[in-house]
């Protein structure tokens, strides 16, 4: 192919334009690996393109044309810190679930997505099929309390949202996160997912220290993919001060 550009869109969609002698080309892939779609446009080959508001492509070359897309996802920048992951400076880089649910109950999930946070914090979700609308974000993690939003949040199609959790207590639902350094973070040690911080926790910690368990492993609240001494004494304190979630 001959002047093959690539380029990539706010989602982590890839597009690759080309051409051949009597048309210009343009195929996108998905931000998962697949395949979305490829278009043929008359006029020799695709010289530029780029990428506009609502996520079209203008591609140019022999002609000019336009490539509308139908955006059906709201995206997210999240911010958010898992309590025993920041050390106060950075945050050790790990994978958060997030799911935007209905703000009335049930409080339905209406998207999921997966970031692997980066060492400030922040990850840039895409919930895929999910139209605009007004949601609580609801955040997991491997061993961290599950904690929402303060309020339903208001997500507009084919936008970005930014939500920053750590800049106070109150980007909390029941203000249930825990100070650290200026950050307000996730509060940790809620290994086995059970909404609650307590001797059940400390015991699993304990048995994965006394054989100095290592590696990517939920017991390991410090992200140092080690458990000792420091993942115990985070999940004691939590304990003591019964930590749990907050939800609507
Ligand atoms: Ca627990
Ligand atoms: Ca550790």
């Amino acid at each position: 192919m001959l002047h093959a550009q690539l380029r990539m869109d706010i989602y982590n969609n890839i597009y690759l334009a080309a051409g051949t002698m009597t048309e210009m080309a343009i195929c996108k892939v998905n931000s998962n690996g697949t395949s979305a779609w490829t278009l043929t446009m008359p006029g020799s080959y695709a010289t530029g393109f780029d990428i506009g508001t609502g996520n079209s492509v203008f591609v140019t070359g022999g002609t000019t044309a336009k490539i509308s897309q139908t955006v059906q996802n709201v995206s997210l920048n999240l911010t958010g810190l898992p309590e025993g992951l920041w050390n106060q400076t950075t945050m050790s880089p790990d994978t958060v679930s997030i799911c935007l649910r209905n703000q009335t109950s049930p409080y339905s999930i209406v998207g999921e997505a997966r970031v692997k946070l980066s060492s400030n914090g922040s990850g840039i979700l895409e919930f895929s099929n999910t139209p605009g609308g007004s949601y609580y974000i609801a955040v997991t993690h491997r061993n961290s309390i599950e904690t929402w939003s303060k309020d339903p949040v208001s997500f507009i199609t084919g936008t970005i949202k930014n939500y920053d959790f750590t800049s106070g207590a109150d980007k909390a639902f029941g203000n249930n996160m825990l100070l650290k350094q200026g950050k307000y973070v996730f509060y940790g040690g809620d290994v086995e997912r059970d909404g609650i911080v307590d001797a059940l926790d400390i015991s699993i910690v304990e048995n994965a220290a006394s054989v100095s368990l290592s590696g990517y492993v939920v017991e390991d609240l410090t992200g140092d993919n080690f458990v000792d001494v420091e993942d115990l004494s985070l999940v004691d304190n939590n304990t003591y001060f019964t930590v749990s979630s907050i939800l609507p």
